[in-house]
């Protein structure tokens, strides 16, 4: 199969596509697509969104960076990171779908606030991103409290995708020091050789 991976080295999903590429093994291409230019590379008919990341499989094109991983586990040998077991699946797909929905949304709003946007922040809209992740993350605290990653024994697809919003909750300088377990995941994750070093 010959991949294509088109993205953007700082972009949270691009990062979750290419650190699951990176712990398969998966022989592909990176197209770097710069933020401004993702419509002009990104043609409609290709991929009406154009957002990045976005895959090109043989011809397979496919958008959506959770719908990638899954894609990519299933066909790819990463069974493993993608659990079959109907049980542990549904947790996967809980966090994943909680990282999309919740953390995901709030973390690229105060990284782009605090960390890429030029000229100064909007400090209600990052106050209102903070109390809100105060609500959120010690839901995660808690389930990383009872087992050493998000879903068990093993890093998942939920581990990659949680972990690329809580680099960008560094990059904005948001402290996870209330958060122990959380914290000790984080440092965990960063080890992986796979993990890291993608931001350029
Ligand atoms: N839900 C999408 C989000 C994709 C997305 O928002 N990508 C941003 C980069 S992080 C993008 O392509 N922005 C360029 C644009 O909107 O033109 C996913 O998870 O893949």
């Amino acid at each position: 199969m010959t991949i294509d991976l088109y993205g953007h080295p700082w972009s949270a999903p691009t990062r979750e596509v290419r650190i699951l590429c990176a712990e398969l093994r998966i022989d592909h291409r990176f197209i770097e697509v710069k933020q401004a230019e993702a419509g002009d590379y990104l043609p409609e008919a290709l991929n009406p969104a154009c957002k990045v990341p976005m895959l090109d499989a043989d011809g397979f094109i496919l958008g959506e960076a959770h719908a990638i991983l899954r894609y990519l586990a299933t066909t790819c040998g990463g069974q493993a990171w993608y659990p079959a077991e109907p049980q542990t699946r549904a947790k996967v797909d809980q966090w994943l779908d909680w990282q999309a929905l919740r953390l995901g949304r709030l973390a690229a709003q105060l990284a782009r606030e605090r960390h890429f946007k030029p000229g100064g922040a909007d400090e209600a809209a990052c106050a209102e991103a903070e109390r809100l992740l105060a609500l959120i993350l010690p839901e995660l605290d808690l389930e990383l409290k009872a087992a050493p990653y998000v879903c068990g024994a093993q890093p998942t697809l939920a581990d990659i995708a949680i972990f690329t919003s809580v680099e960008y909750l560094r990059l904005a300088g948001f402290a996870l020091s209330s958060l122990d377990a959380l914290a000790a995941w984080f440092a965990t994750c960063t080890g992986r050789p796979a993990w890291g070093g993608q931001h350029d």
